[in-house]
């Protein structure tokens, strides 16, 4: 299996890349950011828990997060692959991922970290909010926040993965076009 997170703040383009690499490289896509969204338009119990901290611009509850990957693994037991997108998000998200993919007799390849200025960060989540009806993208405060977050907790995963030396650093800022071409270019080197 080859599995790969693609790392980075809020806004730094993993969600976009994420649609196009999986379709090159036909692995699953596992982005925790849309399970929520999932969640949260149908109304599910795990959607409003939820709910509430993204609207703050705060991460979920580990356990919840968590619980949501484990069942979705269950659901893609074919894969021959995954792409981990806005997961793992704090330490402990890290150490339960591993866990997981430990008991498929698997582990992470790579982690590509897309590094964005933050100015270019919120302008781009600014510019999102004005179609994407997205609560969490429309306050400046909230995505704020969000860059708040990533630096207190998330920032640290790449340590945990930088200690397996895993990391690999990737210019997040130019066109997609060429920012995706950087991270092929690391993925074919490595498949
Ligand atoms: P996510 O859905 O993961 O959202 P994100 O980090 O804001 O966005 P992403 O990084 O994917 O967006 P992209 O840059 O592609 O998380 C949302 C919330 O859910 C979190 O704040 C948190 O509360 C919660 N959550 C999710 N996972 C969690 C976890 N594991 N644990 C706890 N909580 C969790 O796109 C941004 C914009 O930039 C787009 O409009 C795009 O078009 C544009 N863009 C992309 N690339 C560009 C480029 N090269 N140039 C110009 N614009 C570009």
């Amino acid at each position: 299996m080859f599995n790969l997170i693609l790392f980075g703040p809020p806004g730094s383009g993993k969600g976009t890349q994420s649609e196009k690499l999986v379709e090159k490289y036909g692995l699953v896509h596992l982005s925790t950011g849309n399970l929520l969204r999932e969640e949260i338009t149908n109304k599910t119990p795990l959607g409003l828990e939820a709910k509430a901290f993204i609207d703050k611009g705060q991460l979920v509850p580990d356990e919840v997060v968590i619980g949501m990957v484990d069942s979705f693994f269950e659901h893609h037991k074919e894969a021959k692959g995954f792409l981990f997108d806005g997961f793992p998000r704090t330490s402990a998200q890290a150490e339960a991922l591993d866990k997981l993919l430990e008991l498929k007799k698997t582990s992470i390849c790579v982690m590509l970290a897309l590094s964005v200025s933050e100015e270019e960060l919120v302008k781009r989540l600014m510019k999102r909010g004005e179609t994407s009806g997205r609560s969490d993208d429309t306050n400046e405060n909230v995505i704020r926040a969000r860059i708040t977050e990533y630096h207190n907790k998330t920032a640290v995963v790449a340590d945990y993965y930088r200690n397996f030396d895993k990391v690999v650093l990737v210019k997040g800022e130019g066109t997609v076009d060429d920012i995706f071409r950087s991270l092929c270019a690391e993925i074919d080197c490595r498949i």
